[in-house]
């Protein structure tokens, strides 16, 4: 009876350390998540004058997808569906509201995988959305600097209104005193430490979320005298439906939190108060800032030990908007909202430096990790491994990604195709080989009716709500 009861006690024990044993020669990952990120990247081409040598150096080392779309095109939707591999139509995740473990109790994150396989998962910054929202269940460590003194503006117009929406400009301060510059730092320290078990370290981002405040040596980068503004339609909302229409002009969130955008939309107001060349620049160099930061952990892993046997991901959790269809931030289904950067750089892989134009989703990291990295599969997860495109990025692959934002309203977005229905009826066509700006809704023509009902087939059967 002893015996059996010493047995029972040691089971669990011996299947840990099998775990363990067997994630000993598995590949290290560095997981570096970017907040607000659009494809204003140099090698990405979104803006001309981006300038992001770091996220280039990366791409050159890997695979870069150039048509990765989120989830959600919001913080917390977009990562919760990323790092628990479910999409918000079943967790029911759709704004910033929701709390990961009252929607998943259950959920195995994609840290909490590694960690069962026998990885160390340690992290700083933002992965989860929310300050304190990092999940206890999924960290061996998680470093959070203190609270630092309030950052110094270096000037603001005084000609401008209080009204006026202005959240941007260059900062009097270093980089190291800026919250992603220390963590930054603590990830770099980490890596220079002898590493017991393979590693799981996620570098969590802030910037280039608002405020666009970041020190003046970006600033510097991009003068204000040459900065180019978006391309946009005059009138582009005219032929989006209402819903649509309320999601350019008011900042919506599923969660219920209440509407604030400026007065009369964020759009009117940057032109009112002459700033949409001033905000282009500053989220320039507020991405210059995320990519320098970016720039020293990418040199700190290279100079380490774990060099030759570390997958690299870097992602967006969403994209931006900048005045395309008199829309600012987030939180819409077109494309600039949902396409972000998403960056994958294998250590043994064959295919460097290339780009993979097939539509691809955020949810798909999930199982792709596990296969890069040899871990047991999970079943429920709504992705697909990208594996097949890090060896091949221009092989057939006609799954469509759908994306959603709040309950009932989504897009799909297939190789030419994005179609947008939102739970009210409203509908949205756009056709990519033609029309990349989503210029033209093609929704209400009869000779896409056709089109429509097979992309109509993709969204999700049931919503939760
Ligand atoms: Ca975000």
């Amino acid at each position: 009876m002893r015996n059996l009861v010493r047995t029972l006690i040691l089971l669990p024990a011996l299947g840990l350390f099998l775990q363990r044993a067997a994630a000993d020669d598995s590949p290290n990952v560095l997981f570096i998540a970017v907040d607000d990120l659009r494809d204003w990247v140099g090698h990405l081409g979104g803006h001309p004058q981006a300038t992001t040598p770091n996220i280039d150096r990366l791409a050159a080392s890997g695979v870069s997808f150039t048509r990765a779309y989120c989830s959600a095109p919001l913080c917390n939707p977009s990562r919760i569906s990323l790092l628990t591999g479910i999409a918000p139509s079943r967790s029911g995740v759709y704004g910033n509201g929701e709390k990961l473990r009252d929607k998943l109790p259950n959920a195995v994150t994609l840290m909490q995988h590694f960690r069962a396989s026998g990885y160390s998962a340690r992290g700083a910054g933002k992965l989860f959305h929310g300050s304190r929202a990092y999940d206890e269940d999924s960290w061996d460590g998680y470093f959070r600097p203190a609270n630092s003194k309030k950052l110094r503006r270096i000037k603001r117009d005084s000609s401008l209104l209080k009204s006026a929406w202005v959240p941007w400009g260059p900062l009097a301060c270093s980089d190291d005193e800026m919250f992603d510059g220390k963590n930054a730092n603590w990830i770099i320290a980490e890596l220079k430490k002898p590493q017991g078990n393979p590693f799981f370290l996620a570098y969590g981002l802030t910037k280039p979320h608002l405020t666009w405040e970041v020190p003046q040596k970006y600033f510097d980068l991009h003068p204000i005298d040459g900065i180019e503004l978006p391309v946009v339609k005059k009138g582009d909302l005219d032929d989006v439906p209402p819903f649509g229409q309320k999601l350019a002009r008011e900042v919506y969130d599923p969660s219920g939190e209440k509407n604030f955008a400026t007065r009369g939309g964020d759009h009117q107001n940057v032109i009112d108060n002459g700033q949409w060349r001033k905000a282009v620049q500053a989220y320039l160099a507020t991405i210059s800032f995320a990519d320098a930061q970016i720039g020293r952990v990418l040199d700190a892993l290279d100079k380490s030990e774990h060099a030759d046997n570390t997958v690299i991901v870097l992602w967006g959790d969403h994209g931006w908007h900048l005045g395309e269809k008199e829309h600012w931030r987030k939180h819409a289904l077109w494309d600039v909202s949902t396409r972000t950067p998403l960056i994958i750089s294998v250590p043994d892989g064959v295919t460097k430096g290339q780009l993979c134009h097939r539509p691809v989703s955020l949810i798909d990291l999930y199982p792709t990790l596990v296969d890069l990295c040899g871990l047991p599969e999970r079943d429920g997860l709504d992705g697909q491994s990208l594996k097949p495109l890090l060896r091949n990025p221009g092989q057939e692959w006609d799954r469509p990604v759908v994306m959603t934002y709040g309950s009932g309203n989504h897009a799909v977005q297939t190789q030419r195709w994005r179609y947008i229905r939102y739970a009210d009826g409203g509908k949205e066509l756009y056709d990519h080989a033609r029309d990349p700006n989503e210029w033209k809704n093609l929704a209400s023509l009869s000779q896409y009716k056709s089109t429509i009902e097979e992309l109509k087939m993709h969204l999700p059967e049931r919503n939760k709500r």
